[in-house]
């Protein structure tokens, strides 16, 4: 462990202190085997686009979460998706959300060794999960696609109509698209190809995307199946994308024109 986390070395004061937490997680993500070193890199990508959205929860957003929830109240079998990344910085959430809405969470990874599964369901236990999918199912593979990721659980990701995803590579939205699925993902990159390919792109930081999940899960869970089919009704994902480039630009033009940064 590298105990950075204690306040003498990264105190609450610091003006940069939830990123640096979040580094911290996935630092000791790496130490304990749940995150790859690619991991690390991809998180580096992140916050940069993180950076330019003013690392905050921006409307868009909140409706593409909203979204999601509403997906996860309504189908007969959605599933959450855990990858290493995902394990490491925000276990208790996913294990919340799970519970909220009855999703079971699945561990699938780009990277995968028994082990790295091993060390996740361990570590999502430890954070309260009671059920995770991922080792000992029955496995099946995604059809059209060649990674690790392929592997599923014949009762998790294969059968759901509904899986959430997040901080992921390229190709598996549209795998799991063609198998008839609907896909919500998290992901701070709208350029990349897990975003413009999803039904519902969650343009956010994956912690902070998924503790807004699980407050509007406890409300929303409340709801009679025509209000959240409203939701879902209503839910424009072209929009919700074209907001997000849009604030990039919006932030992005100001510091062009002025040479400071617009604050949140
Ligand atoms: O744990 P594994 O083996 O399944 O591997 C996981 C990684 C992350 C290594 C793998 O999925 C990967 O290589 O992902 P990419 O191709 O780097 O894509 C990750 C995407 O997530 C990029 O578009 C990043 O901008 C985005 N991203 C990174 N960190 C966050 C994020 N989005 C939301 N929240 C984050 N914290």
């Amino acid at each position: 462990m590298s105990g950075a986390l204690d306040e003498w070395v990264i105190p609450r004061s610091h003006p940069r202190y939830h990123s640096l937490v979040l580094r911290e997680r996935l630092v000791e993500g790496f130490e304990k085997g749940l995150v790859v070193p690619q991991g690390l890199i991809a998180h580096g990508r992140g916050e940069a686009f993180d950076y330019i959205l003013g690392e905050r929860t921006h409307p868009f957003a909140e409706r593409a979460v909203r979204a999601a929830v509403a997906y996860m109240l309504t189908s007969r079998h959605p599933v959450i998706s855990v990858n290493g990344n995902m394990a490491a910085l925000a276990p208790r959430e996913l294990v919340q959300l799970s519970e909220l809405t009855g999703a079971p969470l699945e561990v699938n990874l780009f990277y995968r060794s028994e082990e790295r599964v091993k060390a996740i369901v361990q570590h999502l236990r430890e954070h309260g999960a009671e059920v995770v999918l991922g080792l000992g199912c029955s496995k099946k593979r995604l059809p059209g696609l060649e990674s690790a990721r392929g592997i599923v659980c014949e009762e998790g990701i294969y059968s759901a109509d509904f899986v959430l995803v997040g901080i992921e590579d390229g190709d598996r939205t549209e795998a799991l698209r063609r198998a008839g699925k609907v896909v919500a993902a998290i992901d701070l990159n709208p350029f990349s190809r897990t975003a413009q390919k999803a039904d519902i792109t969650i343009v956010d930081e994956a912690t902070r995307a998924l503790r807004l999940a699980v407050r509007l899960a406890a409300e929303m869970r409340g709801w009679s199946r025509g209000r959240l089919e409203e939701v879902i009704q209503s839910y424009d994902n072209r929009a919700v994308l074209s907001e997000a480039f849009k604030a990039m630009l919006e932030r992005l033009s100001h510091a062009a024109s002025k040479g400071v940064i617009l604050e949140p």
